[in-house]
């Protein structure tokens, strides 16, 4: 039945985009996909042929003896040698990542600057798919690790121009707005020095390591991006939650033969949020697949994710105006220089059909551009051009772009030919150009992807512009932009990584490094983790702040606690008013209300009798879950409900845990005193009186009134300021 649903219901997304572009994508993708569930199939061979016993290998044996099996069982060995090769290689960065299919829409014509369609006409959807990853970690590694996120988009756009049909750009982006590294040429190092170190293969997924920490020591044009890495945009809460950059700069060039400098920015209109590192590193162990999860429920419950589509533009001409060369990667253009425009919208709604051959299979590659579109001289990006599609051959192979989640749905001709896993078969007897028949000719120059004519002269030289050596104005606007709390958490972040790290040359240069950006936070840090603790800043601070740094900077218009996970307390005797109160209440702002009781087996509200065949069946136990997996907790009152959670060592951690990582806790009638001594903080205020009070987060409520549930709701905002 299920998959009846699915597929019917992929079936109804066609019917309704039959003949737009992302209608084009979808039947292009259903060219290759079956239906496993469908009643129709038995299982057969890879070759067609029907199988009856895929369980036992054929062999000369009968009731009483079990002889020799047989090498002629053909399907026997099929089926163990396809399953002997199914691995292939892991991407080198970025292996573990989870996706979704989406759209785009621009709200705002950029025409003034590029003639790229998809920019330019406000009447399209344009199709995409966007995977997100951790950097360091293997495929199977913990989702909340201390990491930068990929976020990296693959549009299935039409470009605009001929012939009107889909072509594929991508954005191969970042949460962080910076990168580690200026030059393309030191990027193996710098993966090398983030991965599990050689001798040992450990830490898996960490940065917390010597190797990790001497390579930023000796690179100080890594220090702004360090900073960020060492900030709370590196625990996400959820990949919804989180921008998106190009990091890279990119061109635009428009009709009039004007061409613009571009950065590319994604917005979350959830805000952004993160975990505290706590939580972050009980949940990598709790649910290593929080992320993935997280981002399929909301798309699987029609919260779709959406993200503000913005660029930042430097008109050609103006590219030396600023202090920082702008084709530098470490740097960002800060907004009070260059704004912000937000001009369209990159939603999230449909989840991947098999993880494979979409989510693994994408393949990004920053090369992959359209009319309109084109690259800076950014010394990072042109040498990402090359390695992205050369990755893809260890990978995927040659063909990869044949792949139907790769594949673009406009023609696509030319004369590359053959390789392994080929699949096109192109008729005809040239395979080469020009040819006696002139056949496939180059297409029309204005029709074409014509690349912008520059005049270059200059030394053969390895070298960078004098401003990219400058790598410490940056990371100090950046810590001086952070919010009292968010600075806490990177001084304790710095502590945690470098307290990692037993060679003493690490933490003791480390901590020196500190002092470039900030005094305080140098003496800090070293004093934690044994260094000699800094007297002198190796440069002194700025002062100077920036706007939307800042995550706090970053939130929705209105508070929200849509797809937050509530978890609701209760045991044995609880008070159904303020249950049903409170799970009505969640429902209707779209937040998703969880039970959690001693057992998943059905509890009765006070004065409810057992045998009403009525019940709560709560979806999780005390033990199964924990608090870190939601990020609120309630508890209604029930004499008899909250006696049992006093009693329970494991309730009472549900809630000193939830507490401690600052999320909003609401309780109401007899709960509150079980909460006020569970959280047991000296100089919070509780109510005793049936009014509401929210203190640290706390909200509660002695009576049950409709108030009580409003109070809740606002919840989302949480206490994390109060850290
Ligand atoms: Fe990547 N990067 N990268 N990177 N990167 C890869 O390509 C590389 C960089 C980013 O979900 C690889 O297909 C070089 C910056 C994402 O499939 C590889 C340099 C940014 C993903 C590669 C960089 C990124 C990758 C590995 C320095 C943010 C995952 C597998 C010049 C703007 C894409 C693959 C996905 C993946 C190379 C730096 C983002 C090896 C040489 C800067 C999101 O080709």
């Amino acid at each position: 039945m299920a998959s009846q649903a699915i597929s019917t219901g992929l079936e109804k997304v066609q019917q309704t985009l039959d003949g737009s572009l992302e209608g084009q994508k979808l039947a292009d993708l259903r060219r290759d996909m079956k239906d496993y569930h469908d009643p129709k199939n038995v299982i057969t061979t890879d070759y067609g042929v029907k199988q009856w016993n895929t369980d036992v290998w054929l062999k000369v044996s009968n009731d009483n003896k079990t002889g020799p099996m047989l090498l002629e069982d053909h399907a026997a060995r099929e089926k163990i040698h396809r399953f002997d090769h199914e691995r292939i290689p892991e991407r080198v960065v970025h292996a573990r990542g989870a996706g979704a299919f989406g759209t785009f829409k621009m709200h705002k014509s950029l025409s003034e600057y590029t003639n790229a369609g998809v920019l330019t006409d406000t009447s399209r959807s344009t199709p995409l798919f966007t995977r997100f990853s951790t950097v360091l970690g293997s495929r199977g590694s913990g989702d909340t690790v201390r990491d930068v996120r990929g976020f990296a988009v693959k549009f299935y756009t039409e470009e605009g121009r001929y012939p009107r049909k889909n072509r594929n750009w991508d954005i191969v982006g970042n949460n962080i707005p910076v990168f580690f590294i200026q030059d393309a040429l030191k990027f193996p190092d710098l993966i090398h020095a983030g991965k599990p170190e050689p001798n040992v293969e450990v830490p898996q997924a960490q940065s917390a390591h010597n190797n990790f920490w001497d390579f930023q020591y000796l690179h100080p044009e890594t220090t702004h991006m360090f900073m960020w890495q060492q900030s709370d945009r590196a625990i996400p809460r959820s990949y919804r939650m989180m921008q998106g950059f190009g990091v890279n700069t990119y061109t635009l060039n428009n009709d009039k033969g004007e061409r613009f400098f571009v950065k590319f920015h994604f917005t979350p209109q959830l805000g952004v949020h993160s975990f505290v590192w706590d939580e972050a590193l009980k949940l990598a162990g709790q649910d290593p697949d929080f992320h993935r999860k997280d981002l399929y429920e909301a798309i699987d419950s029609g919260c779709f994710p959406k993200w503000d589509f913005g660029v930042q533009i430097i008109p050609e001409g103006k590219q030396d105006e600023f202090e920082f060369d702008i084709l530098d990667a470490t740097k960002i253009w800060p907004l009070e220089d260059v704004p912000l425009q937000n001009v369209g919208e990159l939603e999230l709604n449909r989840n991947v059909d098999e993880y494979f051959t979409q989510t693994e299979q994408i393949a990004f590659c920053t090369g992959h551009v359209v009319p309109g579109i084109g690259f800076s001289d950014d010394p990072l990006l042109l040498g990402r051009n090359f390695s992205y599609g050369d990755t893809q051959l260890t990978r995927l192979g040659t063909n990869w772009q044949e792949l139907p989640i790769n594949r673009p749905v406009c023609p696509v001709m030319n004369n590359n030919r053959d390789g392994q896993l080929r699949h096109t078969i192109t008729k005809g007897v040239a395979n080469y150009w020009p040819n006696r028949f002139e056949a496939t000719p180059p297409a029309k120059k204005e029709e074409s992807y014509v690349d912008w004519p520059e005049q270059v002269a200059g030394m053969k030289q390895r070298l960078q512009s004098k401003k990219f050596k400058e790598h410490y104005n940056q990371a100090q606007l950046f810590y001086n932009s952070m919010s009292p709390p968010e600075k806490a958490h990177i001084t304790a972040a710095l502590g945690f990584e470098l307290d990692h790290c037993d060679d003493p040359v690490v933490y003791e240069r480390m901590s020196q490094r500190l002092a470039d950006i900030d005094l305080s936070l140098a003496q800090a840090v070293a004093d934690q983790v044994g260094a000699p603790v800094p007297q002198k800043a190796g440069k002194q601070n700025h002062g100077k702040t920036s706007k939307m740094l800042s995550q706090t900077e970053i939130q929705p218009k209105e508070p929200t606690i849509e797809t937050r996970r509530v978890a609701i307390l209760i045991a044995e005797g609880y008070d159904a008013v303020a249950y049903n109160g409170i799970v009505a209440a969640l429902k209707g702002a779209k937040a998703i209300p969880y039970t959690i009781g001693p057992k998943r087996n059905p509890i009765y509200a006070a004065g409810e009798s057992k045998d009403s065949g009525k019940g709560v069946k709560p979806d999780h136990h005390f033990e199964g879950m924990r608090s870190t997996m939601f990020d609120s907790v309630f508890v209604p009152g029930g004499a008899d409900s909250v006696s049992t959670l006093r009693n329970s060592g494991r309730a009472l951690h549900w809630v000193r845990e939830a507490f401690a990582h600052l999320k909003a806790i609401g309780a109401t009638g007899e709960a509150v005193e079980f909460v006020r001594d569970a959280c047991a903080l000296p100089g919070i205020e509780f109510s005793s009186s049936g009014d509401v009070v929210d203190s640290y987060g706390v909200v509660t409520a002695s009576k049950v009134e409709p108030e009580s549930f409003k109070e809740t709701l606002k919840m989302a905002k949480g206490a994390k300021e109060f850290v």
